[in-house]
Order: structure tokens, then C-alpha cells, then sequence
């Protein structure tokens, strides 16, 4: 609009300057000084008549033009001559009123072109921009930490880095900008409290180790970041949310301020307790312990998988009256492995997936007759417990016989078990299928650390578990390009995948707890090495949060390590990778472990918590600006993630000692038996 204004103004003047002039003398423009003077053609350019050219008596002084230009303007009539004035003063007010959102409107299209060449289907990521004020003036000007927060986004190897900004995953906090009023920031940075805006993961981790610096005329040392209270502080404000919005049910939904049951007995809370005693959060705990003592009952028709509520309940229960020695969580503990134990009627005795503890039947799911192997076989660190400590031995003797009979089933590849078990002939099913992920997992977990709870004596647990990882080494270890990171795959039929759960991150951990108990140093040495790539699935991704599955590439020349597909790139608050870190740490004393739970901490707090209370698993890790909330705060965040950073980060190898505990695959702490035993 603007813009035909102002041409409509251009032409006005060129008429009038035409008309003014009127063909006194040539000027043509184009071909300069003619010695010869010829009359215009045409009359639609503009020409000068300059008298005592052609004697060749040229003057081109500034008086001489300024006193031509100025008898010439005399010359005009007081119409033209305000006609030129207005269309002149038009035109100078039309430029300042367009001025800023010309140079606007070309600064975003060049902002937009660039975007559509390097991701035409994405949605369009603004650059950060510091905040403005009206026009469009920083108010604060961009600090270099500020700078350091966005170079925070570069990742990983350099390779992947490169590959990761072509691909336009990597963007920054994106702000709305409302006109006339003060930008509107994202929905996650809205989340982010004061605890996140501490800085991101590197630079936090920078914080650390960082040189002195002199203030003042004075050197000191900067505080410290206290990790220990920054994971007190996630684990509060995740209350919070509980508290407020889910108290007494099975998960919050931070977003929705609302809850989700499962199966109905406050899976969360139950789940959490032992954490609140380890962080010393007394008020919590009491709360929590006053919940269970007056609200919780097992007596109630609904349908548990017995796994879920094996690992998460029993094993919280248990755990809890360990470390407290209060017998209402044993007492609680009875009750619900007592109400359990119907699922191992079957007619192989391995057990459903679904209980009934309330009508005290066994089921399994509606669509197949089988359980998974991590299923049934990932509860005998728990029920071996229930029975030691109430000596009624059922429950050890009806997990006993599972491991058993799995132990000499047909089926196995290398000491790896397929995924699936028929409860009714007692048989692995589909056949052929290997993975360290999903539904096997747990599997590989418990045959070492049963051999642990039990005193190292249960030697045919050990030697499944040595002969596992030596399947594990044959089948499914294999090195990622460029960078070579030691990842574990899957194998379907003979095919290997490349596919890795970050549930498969527990492996680390695992493998050094093992060298820890005796077992060959080179499990050690794998460890560090899956130790690495576990983390590079989290500092490879934009927002610094694994997916919760990667693919990674194999072919010579490959521009980065990790794919994740659009299907995998939620993350659920899993806790496997810091799970290891822990380990990692308390056996190396390597600070890099601790760094890198830092790192991920952070960004739980970046991406994940929600400014009501309470954090959620989110869709896309890939998407920083939007990593799209799932509205779920999983019971594993409150008993697992948030227990192993704090383990992580204390300087005390007495609080757990992992001569005297050994971890369920829920992380509750569970006694090694004394060796009499
Ligand atoms: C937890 O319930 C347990 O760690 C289980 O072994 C695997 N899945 C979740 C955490 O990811």
C-alpha cells in the first residue's frame, strides 16, 4: 500500500518537473556531453537546456547549476511549485511511517527462506531474540551466558553436531512476540522455574570446576551448584504436583492437573516412599506414611499385572521397612504378596500377567495365553525377600521354580531368551527374537543380582548370566559410524537391527556391578563403553533427553551415529541411564558421571517441568522449542530417576552400600543375605 503511494508520488513529481522544464535544452542522459546539440525526440525524458554549450564555453560550477536550478524552480508557477512541495513532503512521511516494518517484513523473509531451504516441513523456528522493547530495541542486552545457553544446543561429536543443524533440528527458546505487549514465552518455558533458569546442562556442568575469578580486588571460588538439594528440590516440586492434584492415585497428569489410576493403589506415593526416606524429606514421608496406614487396601476387586505391582509396590514396601523398620510397610508387604500369589497357578507355574487381589484369580491378557520373560522373571528378588523375611518359604519356592524351568528351556540363542513364555506349556514363544530391551531386559538383571541377594552361591544364576553376556558380546555388540560407540542391537531370525531401547541403558550399571562382585574385568571395560553411548543418546538429542529408542547407523561414511524415527522420540522420565551413572560412579570415581547426571537432571528440569507442579514424559526430544507434553508423570520418576541422581551425586558409599543392597529393577534397596543364610 505504502509502496504504490510512494510511486504515485514519484510519478507526480516527474510530470510536474516535465511540464516545468519543458524542453528548453537536451540532456540526454545516456550519451553524455554532445558536441552537437539536437532537439529531443521524444518528451518523455527529462531535458536541460544549458545556454553557451554549444560555444563550447562548458561551465558545471555548483553557483552556476545552483542559479540555473534556481531560475528554473522562479520559473514555475505557485501551483506546480506547491504541487512539488506536497508530493515531496508526502513522500518523506510515507518513508519514516514505513520504515520499520519494510526492513521488518525483509528481515523475516530472510529468516523464512532460509528455514524452508533447510526444513520446508517443519514448523517455523524463530531465532532467539533478546527480549524487545515497542521498537524493537533489546531491553536487556544479550549476556555472554545468554550466548553460552545457545551454543549449549551444539551436541555431541562434531560430525553429529553438523548434521544435526543441517537438518534444523537445533533452535532455540522461541518467543511470541504480541504487538504492544511483552512477548509471550512457550508453554515449557513457562514451566521453568527458578531452579531450571540456572543455566542449561553445560554450562551448569561448567559451574562446577570453575577457575577463580577475581571480584572486587578479591579471588574466590564460586559456589558450588548443591546437587544433592537441586534433586531435593525436583523431588518437592514433584510432590507438589502429586499432592495437590493425584494424592492417593496411581499417576499424575501435570498438565491436566489431574490423575490416572491403573490400579488404583497409589502407585506413585507407594513407589516414592523410599526415596523421601534416602532424601530425607521427613514431612513428605510422614504424609505418605499416614496414607498408606489409614487409605491403603489391598483388599479390592481390580485386576494387577504382577510384575508392575511386584517391582513397584512389593519391592517398595519391603525396601521401606528396611530402611525405616516400621512394620506397617511389612505388614503391607504380606498382605499384597499373599494376595499375588494366585497368578502362579497355572499349568506350566510360570505365571500370568494379571492378579485379581481382590477375588484372589489369575488371568492372562485377553489376547494370548503368554507372559513376557522379563515379566516372570524379574520378581524373585522380592518374593525371595517376602519369604526370608516371613519365613514362609511359598513365595521363594513358586519364583525358584520360573528361574528353573527358564534355565533349561530350549530356545535360547547363546544364553539369550526370547521375549515371550506360554503359561500353559511353559514354553518360549516366538522364537527367534533377541533384544536387551523391552521384555527381556530384567531378565539379564535379576540372574545377577539374585546371585548377589543370595550370597554368590546360586551358581546356576551366574552362569546363565555369564553366558548371556557372552551371547550379548556374539549377537547383538556392535560400533555405530563415525564416531564408534559400543551399542547393543537386536536380532530377529538371524537379521541383526540396530535398534536400541533406552531401556537397554540399565546395562551398564549391571556390568559393573558385576566386575564390583568379582566378576571378569573386561565387563568393566564394556561397561564405560555402553556407559558412553547411553549418554550420547541423551547429549546427541536437541533437548538433551534420550528417545526411547534409537537406531544407530552402521555404514561407512554416515554423517552421524544415531537416527531416532518419528515413533520413537518420546521420553518417559526413564530412569536407566543415571540407574548406571550411579553405578558408574560410585565404582570409578570418575567425575565425568556425575557431570553427565547433571546434564540430564537439568534437562528434565528444562523440558519436562511443569510450572503447577509435577514433570511430564514429553514427544519429541528431537524439538526443543515444542517437545509436546504426554501429561504424564510416571510412578518410576518419583522411585527411580529422581533416587539414583541423588545417589549419583552423594559423597557417602555408606548410604546404600552396594555391599549391603542390592537395587530391584525399580530401584528399591533390598538386603544382601547374610552369608549364613
Ligand atoms: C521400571 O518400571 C523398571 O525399571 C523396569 O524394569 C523397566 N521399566 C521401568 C523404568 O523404565
Amino acid at each position: 500500500m505504502w509502496w504504490l503511494l510512494l510511486i504515485m508520488c514519484l510519478q507526480l513529481i516527474l510530470d510536474c518537473m516535465q511540464q516545468a522544464l519543458n524542453m528548453h535544452c537536451a540532456y540526454d542522459f545516456t550519451a553524455g556531453w554532445a558536441g552537437d546539440m539536437h532537439p529531443p525526440s521524444r518528451k518523455d525524458f527529462v531535458s536541460l537546456t544549458l545556454t553557451g554549450q554549444g560555444s563550447g564555453n562548458y561551465n558545471n560550477s555548483k553557483q552556476w547549476r545552483r542559479q540555473s536550478c534556481w531560475r528554473k524552480w522562479k520559473r514555475l508557477s505557485r501551483l506546480q511549485r506547491n504541487l512539488i512541495l506536497f508530493t515531496v513532503a508526502l513522500m518523506l512521511l510515507c518513508g519514516i511511517a514505513t520504515y520499520p516494518s519494510v526492513t521488518e517484513h525483509f528481515r523475516g523473509l530472510t529468516v523464512v527462506a532460509k528455514e524452508e531451504g533447510d526444513h520446508a516441513l517443519k514448523p517455523v523456528v524463530h531465532e532467539v531474540q533478546p527480549e524487545l522493547d515497542k521498537l524493537n530495541r533489546p531491553l536487556v542486552p544479550e549476556s555472554p551466558s545468554e550466548k553460552q545457553k545457545r551454543a549449549a544446543h551444539k551436541r555431541g561429536p562434531p560430525g553429529l553436531q553438523n548434521r544435526l543443524q543441517k537438518k534444523g533440528n537445533v533452535s532455540d527458546t522461541q518467543v511470541e512476540k504480541v504487538e504492544g505487549e511483552k512477548p509471550l514465552v512457550n508453554w515449557h518455558v513457562a514451566m521453568i522455574d527458578q531452579a531450571t533458569e540456572r543455566g542449561t546442562a553445560k554450562e551448569a556442568a561448567n559451574k562446577v570446576d570453575v577457575p577463580e575469578v577475581e571480584q572486587e580486588g578479591h579471588s574466590h571460588k564460586e559456589p558450588e551448584v548443591d546437587r544433592l538439594e537441586a534433586v531435593r528440590d525436583a523431588f518437592r516440586h514433584a510432590w507438589k504436583g502429586y499432592k495437590e492434584f493425584a494424592w492417593g492415585k496411581d499417576e499424575l497428569r501435570p498438565m491436566s492437573k489431574s490423575y490416572g489410576e491403573w490400579f488404583g493403589l497409589g502407585l506413585t506415593l507407594i513407589d516414592a516412599l523410599d526415596t523421601m526416606w534416602i532424601l530425607n524429606l521427613k514431612k513428605e514421608f510422614e504424609e505418605a506414611k499416614t496414607w498408606v496406614s489409614t487409605e491403603l487396601s489391598f483388599n479390592k476387586n481390580v485386576d494387577v499385572n504382577l510384575f508392575e505391582s511386584t517391582i513397584r509396590i512389593l519391592g517398595g514396601l519391603l525396601s521401606t521397612y528396611h530402611l525405616t523398620g516400621d512394620t506397617l510397610f511389612l505388614d503391607k508387604a504380606k498382605d499384597l504378596g499373599r494376595r499375588l500369589m494366585p497368578a502362579f497357578n497355572t499349568p506350566s507355574k510360570i505365571p500370568y500377567s494379571d492378579v485379581n487381589i481382590g477375588k484372589g484369580t489369575a488371568h492372562p491378557p485377553r489376547w494370548t495365553s503368554d507372559s513376557t520373560v522379563a515379566e516372570v522373571t524379574s520378581i524373585q528378588l522380592e518374593f525371595r525377600e517376602l519369604s526370608r523375611l516371613t519365613q514362609d518359604t511359598r513365595y521363594q519356592a513358586a519364583v525358584d521354580e520360573v528361574m528353573q524351568k527358564v534355565h533349561k528351556l530350549e530356545g535360547k540363542q547363546d544364553g539369550l531368551v526370547p521375549m515371550f513364555i506360554n503359561t500353559n506349556s511353559g514354553q518360549f514363544t516366538h522364537l527367534g527374537m533377541f533384544t536387551l530391551g523391552a521384555r527381556a531386559d530384567s531378565y539379564y538383571e535379576y540372574l545377577l543380582k539374585q546371585w548377589i541377594q543370595g550370597g554368590k552361591k546360586e551358581t546356576a544364576l551366574l552362569e546363565d548370566y555369564l553366558q548371556a553376556l557372552e551371547g550379548v558380546k556374539k549377537n547383538l555388540l556392535k560400533k555405530s559410524s563415525p564416531n564408534r560407540l559400543t551399542f547393543v542391537g537386536e536380532l530377529s531370525h538371524g537379521r541383526f537391527s540396530p535398534k536400541m531401547d533406552h531401556l537397554v541403558c540399565f546395562l551398564p550399571g549391571t556390568l559393573a556391578l558385576g566386575a564390583h562382585h568379582g566378576l571378569p574385568a573386561d565387563h568393566m571395560e564394556l561397561a564405560k563403553q555402553l556407559m558412553e553411548t547411553c549418554y550420547q543418546m541423551y547429549a546427541q538429542m536437541e533437548t538433551g533427553l534420550s528417545p526411547e529408542i534409537v537406531h544407530f547407523n552402521m555404514h561407512e561414511g554416515s554423517i552421524g551415529d544415531v537416527d531416532v524415527k518419528l515413533a520413537d522420540r518420546h521420553n518417559l522420565l526413564r530412569p536407566e541411564t543415571v540407574e548406571s551413572l550411579f553405578y558408574l560412579y560410585r565404582f570409578t570415581k570418575d567425575r565425568k558421571y556425575r557431570d553427565w547426571g547433571w546434564e540430564i537432571l537439568q534437562n528434565f528440569n528444562k523440558y519436562t517441568k511443569v510450572s503447577t507442579g509435577g514433570y511430564t514424559s514429553i514427544n519429541n526430544v528431537r524439538d526443543p522449542e515444542y517437545p509436546s507434553p504426554r501429561d504424564k508423570m510416571e510412578s518410576f520418576f518419583l522411585g527411580e530417576t529422581l533416587k539414583y541422581l541423588y545417589l549419583l551425586f552423594s559423597d557417602d558409599p555408606e548410604l546404600l552400600s552396594l555391599d549391603k543392597y542390592v537395587f530391584n529393577t525399580e530401584a528399591h534397596p533390598l538386603p544382601i543375605w547374610p552369608t549364613a543364610q
